[in-house]
């Protein structure tokens, strides 16, 4: 079979909703091997018009904060309803802490185990594009696999929440409860980006103050508008007792029927798009500059005269472009 007949057989068995084309599907996408990129590509070509039909949400929050357990729960009561949820982790650490993906399995043991669900754990870093940009097109092909609910798991640390924050309709944060003078050292940023915070753990001694947090968060979240159609909700909820989950269900839709009736659903996602394309170009070139070993080594020696403070940052990058256009691109790019 020729590879692009390949490409073209997988996505037909991939739009049919067969679940392990697209666990062969994404680990393609995710592959950095040569002969894999051009296979890959055509693939996403095949699956891309399927694609887009779901609601994406990134689900945030510190390691232990019960994100794993919330997504068990939340993704079953989806399916329930009669969605098809699919869980996709962001985890840039996990490489390193390695047994994370063993903790969640039995954390989600019921929805693994569904068959209206599927879960991938996070590529491994480093490689091609990077975490975020594979995720990115394991959403697609879920999305082309016929999953409608698209649940984007990542660590609430550093660069991995913009990034996620960046393809997702709707970001929420999961919080541990906290007393009210601890509250006011919550990241700003964060709150900034959410649409939804919960508080989880809202059981035992800590409901109190889940509710008290709660409460402390609603004041002050009405003041942050973040776009003319929403602001951010504060909730909590309790994955021991299942709690709380029926209220988050409700606002989760209706924030997306707010933005869908309020043109603003599709128009982030072209936003989003925008802002894609770009990333990608920048990381294409830079990949063709590094591959290059002409580019590569007079990119090395403008790197150090910027370093050693001869040159500006400016006169470098426009001697590497000159360089770029000087001697063309070849088919590697
Ligand atoms: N009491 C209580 N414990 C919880 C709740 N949700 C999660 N946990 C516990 O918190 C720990 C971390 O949960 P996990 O889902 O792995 O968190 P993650 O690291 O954010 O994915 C586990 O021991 C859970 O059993 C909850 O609602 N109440
Ligand atoms: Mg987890």
């Amino acid at each position: 079979m020729t590879k692009e007949s390949e490409s073209i057989e997988m996505a037909k068995l991939l739009l049919t909703g067969n679940r392990r084309a697209l666990a062969k599907a994404i680990t393609l996408v995710e592959s950095t091997k040569q002969q894999d990129r051009a296979l890959s590509s055509e693939l996403l070509r095949e699956a891309l018009p399927k694609s887009g039909k779901s609601l994406r949400i990134g689900i945030s929050g510190v390691p232990g904060v019960g994100k794993s357990s919330f997504i068990e729960i939340f993704g079953l009561e989806l399916i329930k309803r009669g969605h098809k949820v699919a869980v996709l982790a962001v985890d840039p650490s996990s490489p390193v802490s390695g047994g994370s993906i063993l903790g969640d399995k039995t954390r989600m043991e019921e929805l693994s185990q569904h068959e209206n669900s599927f879960i991938r754990p996070s590529p491994t870093s480093g490689s091609l594009g990077g975490v975020a940009a594979q995720t990115r097109e394991a959403i697609f092909l879920c999305e082309a696999n016929g999953f409608d609910i698209i649940l984007i798991e990542t660590v609430g640390v550093g660069q991995s929440e913009f990034e996620v924050s960046s393809m997702v309709d709707l970001f929420m944060v999961l919080m541990v409860p906290a007393a009210g003078d601890e509250l006011q050292g919550i990241k700003k940023g964060i709150i900034e980006l959410s649409d939804l915070l919960i508080f989880n753990k809202a059981d035992g001694d800590l409901l109190t103050m889940a509710e008290n947090s709660k409460n402390q968060y609603t004041g002050a979240l009405s003041i942050v508008k973040k776009n003319s159609f929403w602001s951010p909700i504060a909730l909590t909820c309790s994955c021991l007792n299942k709690t709380g989950f029926e209220e988050i269900i409700e606002q989760v839709f209706k924030f997306q029927s707010k933005a869908k009736t309020e043109h603003v659903f599709e128009s982030k996602r072209q936003t989003q798009k925008k802002a894609w394309l770009k990333s990608y170009f920048y990381k294409d070139i830079h990949r063709y500059v590094q591959s290059q070993d002409k580019l590569n080594s007079l990119y090395s020696e403008l790197e150090a005269q910027v370093f050693n403070g001869l040159i500006s940052t400016e006169h470098a990058s426009k001697e590497l472009i000159k360089r770029l256009f000087k001697d063309g691109p070849n088919e590697q790019l």
